[in-house]
């Protein structure tokens, strides 16, 4: 395949047709008004050794899903790369993390797991040697009072070689394992999650739905990174601030100081560059068309994204030993999970049928 410049417009017509291949293929799911759904992506699972990077969550994730998600009777969807077979064998995968596929089955026996395949584990479809692989899909769509929730990996957005690149897998296995590489570093960069982001968004305008996806490890809300509604507070705040009573005003003070140090921290992260980014800064409204689940295997913790009583909300699972960033944070509601250190703290939320209004009115 020879493949010469292609310009960015035809690159995302071309995207835009393959999201629509994947969108029409898809099966439908119809999402009642009390389902309860979790959804997460990008485990990456490993053989449970050091640079296994599904290894420092593993107890946290384990726990929610067995001593939360489970008992609520949630439905589990796995939005890819959960086995991680650019580095290991299917069969090391499994050997490792046999309790973690016990509770994944527990959920498969309910009829309550759906499972997708990302690039990173694509493999699977050819190495079905788990019962939880025995059906897969590339993409699915919840059907939500006439609305569609669109959910894919994300790898679909980039060329074929990007997303089956078989001398990546090649070159992955046998080396970065050698070398203690981690997934991170490999996978997350700048132009690929600003790629996958912006066709996903374009594609989900165009067909004035929701999409949910994965890949590039970075939570979105509403086509919002967690840096853009940072900023939007700020921003609201520094409106509120003439107006406030002197107490108001230093507690306004100290709110905005707390923001600004997560904006920094965020900063020399590894989220950069992506076009959605500009995008609230210039004259084309923000459409709250594109949510990403993040990742299990973030530094601090476990991001997924709930749907249950019609709302849809991006939660942030942690370990108060390893981070205590959320808690007493304004705007950001923490549960303790009883007698563990594990807490969730719902980052944002807000209902579907206004968001899908949202969508109606600026796309
Ligand atoms: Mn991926």
């Amino acid at each position: 395949m020879l493949k010469l410049t292609i310009n960015q417009n035809g690159e995302i017509n071309r995207t835009i047709k393959i999201l629509d291949n994947l969108y029409e293929k898809s099966p439908k799911f119809k999402l009642k008004k009390y389902d309860n759904y979790i959804i997460f992506s990008d485990l990456h699972l490993g053989n449970g050794n050091g640079n296994d990077d599904f290894l420092k969550n593993a107890a946290l994730f384990q726990y929610i899903l067995a001593n939360y998600y489970l008992p609520s009777n949630f439905k589990l969807i796995l939005n890819g790369d959960i086995e991680e077979l650019y580095k290991f064998k299917v069969n090391e995968i499994l050997d490792a993390w046999k309790e973690l596929y016990d509770l994944f089955e527990k959920f498969y026996s309910e009829g309550n797991l759906i499972k997708l395949i990302g690039n990173h584990d694509w493999e699977i479809i050819n190495n079905k040697s788990h019962i939880i692989n025995s059906v897969l899909y590339e993409a699915i769509r919840l059907i939500y009072n006439n609305n569609t929730i669109f959910i894919f990996h994300g790898h679909q957005t980039s060329n074929y070689l990007e997303q089956y690149n078989p001398i990546s897998l090649f070159v992955v296995r046998h080396f970065a394992k050698l070398l203690g590489i981690k997934n991170s570093t490999l996978n997350v960069n700048g132009k690929k999650i600003s790629i996958t982001e912006q066709r996903s968004y374009q594609f989900s305008i165009q067909k004035k739905i929701i999409s949910i996806i994965g890949h590039t490890h970075k939570p979105l809300f509403e086509s919002l990174s967690r840096k853009d509604t940072l900023k939007y507070y700020i921003e609201k705040l520094i409106r509120k601030y003439p107006f406030a009573t002197l107490e108001k005003k230093r507690k306004i003070r100290k709110q905005i100081s707390k923001f600004k140090k997560e904006l920094q921290s965020l900063d020399i992260e590894k989220y950069n560059s992506n076009l959605i980014n500009d995008n609230i800064f210039n004259n084309e409204p923000l459409v709250p068309c594109l949510f990403n689940s993040g990742s299990v295997i973030g530094k601090r913790g476990i991001t997924g994204i709930e749907i249950t009583n019609g709302k849809i909300s991006l939660v942030y699972w942690f370990d108060i030993k390893r981070s205590q960033r959320y808690i007493k944070y304004k705007g950001v509601k923490t549960e303790n999970l009883a007698n563990t250190d594990y807490y969730k703290a719902i980052l944002k939320s807000d209902s579907l049928d206004y968001i899908f209004n949202k969508i109606k009115l600026l796309a």
